[in-house]
């Protein structure tokens, strides 16, 4: 890896010149977004000649490309990571000193670009990092959203949703390329006509939008690949075209305005919940069409025979959200270039892989097929025979077995089911980590797994350490790279070697107060915006990540409560002081989830505002948790919250980041915690509650009853007597009653409890217990804290991306050179 070189004096130009340019405006007197853009743009220029020359490359060596085609990329911040991968942060950071300029303060002023919910998004974000880092030729191909992910306001302790208007200020990196524009067509009916002795089908009466390509840079690590993540915008095609009213078409001049508004208006904000809206299929098919239009335009530049397209491409469908794919690419294949049906079958099924992300029942997606044949006629067509053959397969394979094609069907009882259609044609499945693998091999997905077997693998879910480590938490990266050297940065593996300074106590020493400096660094910004005093020695225990009933939050929460009571109680008991912090946003019409975090604010309100306690006990909610102040979150962990529900959770990648920097996890045998646990050793874990297979076993028998949990456990019934007695709602006890009647009544699927929280309490107690015992203990801890650090090279994305490529993907390397 090459260090790129900098040059100081022409970047400061740059960024005086833009200020001047785009702001009339000497840099003095600009403000500081004004700077940032100035700097941005500064930034994007750098960036050309490398993105010219990995587009030349790929043009002269035709690799073969990856599509990762999402609904989500959660980007976060840009300026600042592309500044690490470009190899130049620090040079920057000291050119803009020199002119009086604080880099920090600049970044603080970009948006994130929050094109995602959650794990599901963010981890698209970092593939396409690794994809660029390690040389392979990538398209991310999304939506670019008006409006990201909302942004989450406290008031009185309730989540009140903002609008994220991130693009306000215009954004400096993208690149808007309407000469690659697409026409996407929606509705109408299909004419047959018969030409030449060939059935052709025609789409005719439908309502149609251009897709307007925007494309973002990818900066690999120090190799001068510059990757593309191509979002598509909408735009009318025939807007207010005069002779559109001449011809009295006024209205549907409008609808074509409204239709292209509308369609990438916003991201719908659901993480692991299908909302079912009309529009959202739209979204779909809007970015789906666009992409697989222009991949296979970029084949034929090259190409002739269209039956080796799978040869030079491949799509990855991140979840069952870009599914339409596999009709569209067979749409185009038969309709526009001929092929017969076994023929774009063939290209198609050598074309699409699919990776399953959850088995969350809510989360899978299914279509009412009269929605999706008014909206999508001729795709609907396609799937009705994609379905029509894949049933005579199932009857062929199970002569009179009809609960296998109940159970397999596309389509079946009215609707459309994306993840089996997903199944059926695409050529790999996946699931993120080995747990979640195999329980959709065993249960979810059995019959699938039964037919097809060799479809099936595992691609355990990564992170980038790029972000994750170098840029978030500079202070560790920089002690890593002074004890094991700097590779880590591109081969994390390597970061291992640390384990040979865990008995180290100088080491140990440094490594603590590192951590010590990035709780100041979180405790100064919880003072600025939460207005707490929190105090940097006490155990900073963290639970970050999406509010999901399925994630316990509740659980963390309620034992809050339960420490607090004990407390109180015994005033005089040992008790190492301890900040639980939060940060979750829950979706817009998720109301228990919402209730949690006005839970969660008003048991903080009661506990920070308690003298009587001297500050053992903090609770902080932090507002809008996002990408960007996730790195400062991360890097301040003493305690990982990893405690779903085992089974529910694919994989989780906070979990890693955590890990990453050196927080321990305390977590259920979930997701890829299973393989955490596997590297690091259960001695340096706090492990507990039921395993997935337990869960399992206990939701096919109906659940359980915790109201025997309630009568015979006083600890319990006194938190949760605590919902309904006002303790933490004096002006309305009903409030919280919702949630007590979730755990004691009915919580979904008609049963009492069903993520367990209850059954899980004392165990999970009995693991906080340990987790205060160890961190009493200075040098068990430090060392505790950087094995974790040294065994988190298997959860770099890198691994997991090299792992697609040799397993699914099949791609070659390529390596760029900027002209001299
Ligand atoms: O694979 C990324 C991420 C996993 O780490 C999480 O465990 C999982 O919950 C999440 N899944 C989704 C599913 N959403 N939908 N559809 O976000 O994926």
């Amino acid at each position: 890896m090459a260090k790129r070189l900098f040059n100081k004096e022409f970047f400061i130009r740059s960024v005086k010149y833009n200020v001047r340019t785009l702001f009339r405006k000497e840099i003095e007197e600009a403000t500081e977004q004004q700077i940032f853009q100035a700097v941005g743009y500064a930034v994007k220029d750098a960036i050309m000649d490398a993105w010219i020359a990995t587009q030349k490359e790929y043009e002269k060596s035709d690799p073969k490309i990856v599509y990762y085609m999402s609904m989500e990329f959660l980007m976060g911040r840009a300026l600042g990571n592309n500044l690490i991968n470009l190899t130049f942060y620090d040079e920057v950071k000291e050119a803009l000193e020199e002119i009086g300029l604080d880099l920090n303060t600049i970044e603080d002023q970009e948006p994130d670009a929050a094109l995602g919910n959650g794990g599901l998004g963010r981890l698209a974000a970092c593939f396409l990092d690794s994809l660029a880092t390690l040389g392979y030729a990538a398209y991310g191909c999304g939506i670019r959203y008006r409006y990201g992910m909302f942004k989450q306001q406290i008031v009185d302790g309730y989540q009140v949703e903002v609008p994220d208007m991130w693009l306000k200020n215009g954004n400096p990196f993208e690149l808007r390329r309407p000469e690659y524009a697409k026409t996407v067509k929606f509705g109408g009916y299909v004419r047959v006509e018969n030409r030449n002795g060939r059935n052709m089908f025609i789409q005719e009466g439908y309502q149609s939008v251009l897709a307007v390509p925007v494309d973002l840079p990818i900066v690999g690590y120090g190799n001068n690949v510059i990757n593309t993540l191509r979002i598509w915008d909408a735009e009318a095609i025939n807007s207010f075209e005069l002779d559109r009213f001449d011809k009295g078409e006024y209205e549907k001049a409008v609808e074509q305005e409204n239709l292209a508004r509308n369609l990438v208006e916003v991201l719908y904000p659901n993480d692991n919940h299908m909302a079912g809206k009309e529009l959202r299929l739209k979204q779909q098919y809007f970015f789906v069409s666009a992409s697989v239009q222009e991949a296979i335009a970029k084949y034929k530049k090259k190409h002739s025979d269209i039956r080796k397209f799978y040869e030079k491409a491949t799509f990855q469908l991140n979840d069952t959200h870009p599914t339409v794919a596999v009709a569209e690419l067979m749409r185009i294949l038969m309709d526009e270039e001929g092929l017969e049906w076994d023929e774009a079958w063939d290209v198609t099924t050598k074309t699409c892989a699919y990776t399953n992300h959850t088995i969350m029942a809510e989360a899978l997606e299914k279509w009412p097929i009269e929605l999706f044949s008014r909206l999508l006629p001729r795709i609907y067509q396609i799937v009705e025979e994609i379905n029509r053959r894949f049933v005579n397969q199932i009857q062929e394979q199970y002569p009179g077995n009809y609960e296998k094609v109940k159970k397999m069907a596309i389509i079946m009882d009215g609707q459309v089911k994306m993840a089996h259609l997903a199944i059926v044609a695409g050529y790999s499945v996946n699931g993120v980590a080995r747990l979640h693998t195999e329980i959709l091999k065993k249960q979810e997905l059995k019959d699938f797994y039964e037919m097809m077997p060799q479809k099936f693998n595992n691609k355990t879910n990564g992170i980038t350490q790029r972000r994750f480590l170098l840029h978030g938490n500079p202070l560790l990266a920089k002690w890593v790279t002074a004890h094991v050297g700097d590779e880590w940065i591109t081969d994390l593996p390597k970061i291992k070697e640390l384990t040979l300074y865990v008995d180290d106590e100088k080491a140990q020493h440094e490594f603590m107060n590192i951590k010590y400096q990035n709780k100041v660094r979180l405790a100064k910004y919880i003072k600025e915006h939460n207005n707490i005093d929190v105090d940097p020695r006490s155990i900073f225990d963290v639970q970050v990540k999406r509010l999901h009933e399925y994630k316990r939050q509740l659980m963390n929460i309620l034992h809050v409560m339960y420490l607090y009571n004990q407390i109180k109680e015994h005033p005089d008991m040992d008790f190492y002081p301890r900040t639980f912090i939060f940060g979750a946003k829950a979706a817009a019409g998720y109301m228990r989830a919402k209730l949690t975090i006005k839970l969660i604010n008003s048991v903080a309100d009661v506990i920070n505002n308690d003298a009587s306690i001297n500050g053992k006990l903090k609770v902080v909610f932090i507002e809008d948790y996002r990408v960007s102040n996730a790195e400062w979150i991360f890097a301040a962990a003493d305690v990982s919250e990893q405690i779903s529900t085992a089974s529910k959770e694919a994989s989780g990648t906070g979990n890693m980041k955590f890990m990453l920097n050196g927080a321990v996890t305390l977590g259920t045998m979930d997701g890829a915690n299973v393989e955490i646990v596997e590297e690091v050793g259960e001695e340096n874990a706090f492990i507990f509650g039921m395993s997935a297979e337990e869960v399992i076993a206990l939701e096919n028998q109906g659940g359980y009853d915790p109201s025997q949990l309630f009568n015979t456990d006083q600890d319990i019934r006194h938190v949760l007597m605590q919902l309904i007695n006002g303790e933490y709602s004096p002006n309305d006890p009903e409030r919280f009653r919702e949630l007590y009647n979730a755990l004691l009544v009915d919580g979904g699927y008609n049963r009492p409890d069903p993520y367990f929280i209850l059954k899980d309490f004392r165990s999970y107690a009995e693991a906080q217990k340990r987790v205060e015992a160890a961190y009493r203990d200075e040098k068990g801890w430090a060392r505790m804290a950087m094995l974790n650090v040294a065994h988190a090279g298997k959860f770099t994305s890198d691994r997991t991306i090299q792992e697609y490529v040799d397993d699914i993907w099949k791609l070659d390397k390529v390596t760029v050179e900027l002209p001299e």
